[in-house]
């Protein structure tokens, strides 16, 4: 993983579903967080995301799904506030996460279930702040 400039936590859950969830979720997340999931399945399947819950500062905290591991990958999609966003696939193996929050006003976070198309994925690379700050300052 080394080239998508992610050290710290290693997770390596080998389910086909799991759950993404914000720092700290249901209570509020913390101010001044930046936090990345990687989650990478096997190479001919894709990722499904579901939003099954969604609330974070409009405007000023937000969520950017990326559709490969790197940080200049294409973006899916950039949400914020409450509007629960619609499901999202990948186009590869990989998705990647970005959570940012500003220095003030948090939310309830988010709550969203990962799918894989087929096979088993593999949820791989979780950071916060205090673990991924090393690398991304
Ligand atoms: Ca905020």
């Amino acid at each position: 993983m080394r080239s998508n400039g992610l050290k710290g936590l290693m997770v390596d859950v080998r389910n086909a579903l799991g759950m993404v969830l914000s720092p700290n979720y249901p209570e509020e997340y913390g101010n001044n967080m930046n936090c990345v999931w990687l989650i990478i399945t096997e190479t001919e399947s894709r990722i499904h995301l579901i939003f099954n819950d969604f609330d974070v500062e409009p405007q000023f905290d937000y969520l950017t799904v990326k559709d490969d591991g790197m940080a200049d990958s294409t973006v899916l999609g950039t949400f914020s506030g409450d509007d629960m966003p619609s499901q999202l696939a990948s186009n590869g193996h990989v998705a990647r996460l970005e959570f940012q929050s500003d220095h003030s006003t948090t939310g309830r976070g988010f709550n969203i279930t990962y799918t894989s198309t087929f096979g088993i994925a593999v949820f791989q690379g979780l950071g916060l702040r205090y673990i991924l700050s090393e690398v991304l300052s």
